[in-house]
């Protein structure tokens, strides 16, 4: 049962959100009505906006044991089409004001009614049925539907209340989107699912997590760009600093954590922020214990159930706990995905003889502590804790008339981690401008995988074979 507490719901608060807020009882009377319309659909998706009613609809749909799948609502137009063609869904969830864009006018829609009530709830989904499908992007092609059951979000929560003595007094803040597992499976489902609360900020700012920290938030998720935005407020004010010294657990994912902010977070809070590591296939993967060392830069041991093997080139299984052998990690678990949406192929190339391969490469240092070092694909790119692979956004740029040929890379950024750079050669005769091009992008895909850079350049450094040679542009970007 993924929400044992609904069974007997208490009059606690469960969520609050935009000024709303429900108790555990309203939240089960909302989501059961909610998942009695839904009953029998085999995905229902979500146009995820930051809100409470967002959280319902899916809480109802998991009830419903149809699965969710949540949609950015800023995602452009080709991404979206993408996505509905490939999930197919038959009902869309959102609220009643919304204008939805022309790819989902065919969908009937439905909204949440946060008072419904009234409807029993259904029986509980076998643990192996999918839960939840999210779009995640790979080095080439458009994004691919990553499907999770029931099983794996239940047992994965389990593990993060064990490493983080997560208990129903915990109170959760975040700002994360909805549309991802950072934000929805950690974020909401799991406060629910333990019986805590959560006080979502919606849009995330300094401010109005700090607000939910006074205001008795006893931990707090984000991405490293959220803790640099942090760390800069916590150095010019005291009250963002007194608020982040309340939590009782500040927690970092979804991408490295720069020693950097680490430091930051602790000179100025005296809190030394605790780093878990994950992916979308996967869930969490490791997590530094509440009461384990925290230490910049190391992700902690594997949670409980949760196996990690470490590869390295040669196929190799690495032993060693000397924090210096790097292998890419593999992992196994009742954590991991039931595979990709209507792609086989993709599947048995990532999970083989049972073990899901990351291509994160790491290290292993005393008491499992794992390490991440990087990523076996130079085409992935974590900008703000979004994965975007370089060719969807080449794909994109070659949409634009005046584009002739282009290369996108990651560069490091302060803030971001790494910024979206493109090269491009423009068609001879042709003129667009940066901010033309960018906004492309930010239409045709979503606007955190649009370029932070566009370089023109007059031709790409090609091999003999004319593939384009990204490390002679990541030299050329260093010079
Ligand atoms: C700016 N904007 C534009 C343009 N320029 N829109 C269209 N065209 C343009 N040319 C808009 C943006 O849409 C946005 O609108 C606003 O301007 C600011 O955008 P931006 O500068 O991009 O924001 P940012 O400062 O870069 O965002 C930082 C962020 C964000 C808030 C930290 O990156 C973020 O939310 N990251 C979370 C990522 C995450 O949840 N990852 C989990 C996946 P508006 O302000 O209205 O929005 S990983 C995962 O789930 C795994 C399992 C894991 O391990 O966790
Ligand atoms: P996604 O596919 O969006 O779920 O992103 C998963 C990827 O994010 C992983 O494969 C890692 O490369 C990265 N990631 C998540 N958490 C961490 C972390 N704590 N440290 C380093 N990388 C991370």
């Amino acid at each position: 049962m993924l929400f044992p507490n609904f069974a007997d719901p208490s009059e606690d608060e469960a969520i609050r959100a935009g000024g709303g807020s429900l108790s555990y009882r309203r939240l089960r009377d909302a989501a059961a009505a909610f998942a009695a319309g839904v009953v029998g659909q085999e995905r229902v998706a979500v146009w995820a906006t930051p809100t409470l009613e967002s959280c319902v609809g899916v809480v109802g749909i998991l009830l419903s044991g149809s699965a969710a799948v949540p949609l950015n609502p800023k995602m452009g137009s080709r991404e979206l089409e993408h996505v509905l063609r490939d999930s197919a869904p038959t009902l869309v969830v959102a609220p009643g004001e919304e204008e939805l864009p022309p790819p989902l006018h065919g969908l009937p829609r439905v909204a949440v009614d946060l008072d419904g009530a009234g409807a029993s709830l259904p029986p509980e989904p076998p643990p192996e049925s999918p839960a939840l499908l999210f779009y995640t992007s790979g080095t080439t092609g458009p994004p691919k539907g990553v499907v999770l059951p029931h099983r794996a979000v239940a047992s994965n929560l389990d593990a993060l209340y064990d490493a983080w003595g997560w208990t129903a007094q915990d109170v959760l803040t975040h700002g994360l989107p909805l549309f991802h597992v950072h934000g929805l499976v950690l974020g909401v489902l799991g406060p629910l699912r333990r019986g805590g609360s959560l006080r979502y900020a919606g849009k995330f700012s300094p401010e109005a997590v700090c607000r939910e920290l006074e205001g008795g938030a006893t931990m707090l998720f984000g991405v490293p760009t959220m803790y640099h935005a942090l760390a800069e407020a916590a150095e010019g004010s005291g009250s963002v600093a007194a608020a982040l010294r309340r939590a009782r657990l500040l927690v970092s994912g979804s991408a490295p954590l720069p020693e950097r902010e680490f430091r930051r977070i602790e000179r100025t809070t005296g809190q030394r922020i605790v780093e878990r590591y994950g992916m979308t296939e996967t869930i969490m993967i490791c997590a530094v214990r509440a009461n384990g060392v925290r230490r910049p830069g190391y992700v902690g041991p594997p949670l409980p159930g949760v196996e990690v093997r470490l590869v390295d080139d040669r196929g190799v299984v690495v032993e060693s706990e000397g924090d210096e052998t790097i292998g890419e990690v593999l992992v196994r678990g009742p954590n991991l995905f039931l595979g990709y949406l209507n792609r086989p192929d993709a599947t048995a190339e990532a999970v083989r003889d049972g073990w899901f391969h990351t291509g994160d490469v790491a290290t292993r240092a005393a008491g499992g502590y794992i390490r991440i070092v990087g990523r076996r694909a130079t085409d992935l790119i974590k900008t703000g804790g979004f994965k975007v692979g370089a060719g969807e956004v080449e794909a994109a740029l070659l949409e634009h008339t005046a584009v002739a040929e282009v290369a996108v890379t990651g560069e490091p950024d302060d803030r971001l981690g790494e910024r979206i750079v493109a090269w491009v050669v423009l068609r001879p005769g042709a003129v667009a401008d940066a901010d033309e091009l960018v906004s492309h992008v930010a239409g045709l895909i979503a606007p955190h995988k649009r370029p932070r850079e566009v370089r023109f350049v007059p031709a790409l450094p090609r091999n003999e074979m004319g593939k384009v040679q990204k490390a002679a542009l990541r030299r050329i970007a260093e010079a």
